[in-house]
């Protein structure tokens, strides 16, 4: 056992989010090394995600740091993260973290997990996956909000996603997600004269258009870039369907297209995009609980990815429900929807051992924090989903690029199988 990873001292504080948000970051001091971790935030949560804070917010939390946290992780050793992780859910006692609070059990143990490999003089990512870690994943980059992130008129589905599937480096398929984010806003130029440029958390457009117009927009700005840089770049959607599924009408609710659609034709309608546009991708394309209609889709559905974000809140339990009746393909990681890094590898292993796709993802709250990009190549997640401009997501995007640049010649793209 390592004695430099031996736990010193937590220090936790109020910082802000791209929002203007507080959230909480933590620093972890060992005797030799250090990490540091901030908590983001989502807007168009699952309800099945963990509670952020203890009542009384950022502030609250901190002090359970202070006060019960510090003192019972001080002398622990941080290389093993699952003890870590289980003293925090011991000490929190709930089973959805409101105790201490899901963000500060999140800020906690990414810094611990950082702390133990700047312990080890690694970085993050060689830490947690060893040698075989020289995979980068794709990125899916949101290049127009409508939905829950959007303010006013937009389409009702929450992001178009451009993936450049066909790069060859990490670098490539960035340098293509910022030439489609910029064709995009000058496409949208010409077609919405109140479009003045505006952006969204996530830093994508946000424009007065309907759901067709944004999907011809986004399939042209990826057509043309394809062929100026001679692979192809697909591209998918995030419905975020539960934002407006109304239960006492059992309707999804287009309200800038001012459609309405059952369930039947919904997956009718997903069924009609993913062939029209050849969509590489479908995330949450229904309610949270209607497991049943993802299950039809991911049957249904040809060479698309069909993944589970509010579905699954990164949640062992409820992947394995979709697991049992193949409900979807894919997963969307966020740590913070479960709390600890611990519960979200133990997903991540489920999600692989039955052939889902990890997708690490970001929130709509986001600091500039970059673990998720070493959490990417450590786990070979195929897809890290993370914007395309955006200071909060350039910090992970610029590191998936640093992480790269220091594999040499050992890097090489994940395995992206679209089905
Ligand atoms: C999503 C995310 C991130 P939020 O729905 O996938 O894009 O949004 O963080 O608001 O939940
Ligand atoms: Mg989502």
């Amino acid at each position: 056992m390592s004695v430099s990873s031996i736990i010193e001292d937590l220090i936790a504080r109020k910082i802000f989010n791209n929002r203007g948000e507080e959230t909480i970051e933590v620093d972890v001091i060992t005797s030799s090394g250090f990490g540091r971790a901030a908590a983001p935030a989502g807007k168009s949560r699952g309800k099945a995600e963990v509670v952020y804070y203890p009542q009384g917010g950022v502030e609250a939390a901190i002090k359970k740091v202070d006060d019960l946290i510090a003192p019972e992780l001080a002398g622990l050793n941080a290389d093993f993260q699952e003890e870590i992780d289980n003293t925090l859910h011991e000490i929190d006692g709930t089973t959805d973290f409101k105790g201490i609070g899901g963000n500060t059990a999140f800020a906690i143990s990414l810094a611990n997990a950082e702390a133990a490999a700047n312990s080890h003089s690694l970085l993050l990512f060689q830490f947690l996956g060893g040698n075989a870690a020289t995979t980068l994943p794709y990125p899916l980059g949101n290049c127009i909000s409508g939905g829950a992130h959007a303010r006013g008129k937009a389409p009702s589905i929450q992001e178009y996603l451009a993936l450049p599937h066909g790069a060859e480096s990490f670098l490539e398929a960035q340098t293509a997600n910022t030439q489609i984010h910029k064709k995009i806003g000058d496409s949208l130029k010409k077609k919405s004269s109140t479009f003045n440029g505006g952006k969204s958390d996530e830093g994508a457009w946000i424009a007065n258009i309907g759901t067709d117009d944004a999907f011809e927009v986004i399939a042209k700005a990826c057509e043309e870039v394809g062929n100026e840089l001679d692979f192809e770049c697909g591209f998918g959607i995030d419905v975020a369907a539960s934002s407006f599924w109304k239960l006492k009408e059992e309707k999804y609710v287009y309200e800038s297209e001012g459609k309405k659609r059952d369930t039947a034709e919904q997956l009718e309608y997903m069924l009609e995009l993913i062939e029209k546009y050849h969509l590489a991708y479908v995330e949450d394309p229904f309610n949270e609980d209607d497991f049943d209609s993802f299950a039809e889709l991911t049957r249904k559905a040809k060479n698309c990815m069909i993944c589970g974000d509010d579905l699954f809140t990164t949640n062992t339990e409820r992947l394995n429900n979709g697991i049992k009746i193949n409900a979807g393909n894919a997963i969307i990681i966020k740590v913070n929807q479960i709390g600890t890094l611990t519960d979200a590898t133990e997903t991540i292993e489920t999600a692989q051992r039955h052939g889902y796709d990890a997708v690490v993802s970001h929130r709509s709250g986001d600091t500039c924090d970059w673990h998720i990009a070493h959490l990417a190549v450590a786990y070979k997640c195929p897809i890290i989903k993370t914007g395309v401009v955006e200071g909060a997501r350039i910090a992970k995007l610029n590191e998936l690029i640093r992480i790269e640049h220091f594999l040499g010649n050992r890097a090489k793209m994940a395995d992206l199988k679209i089905r």
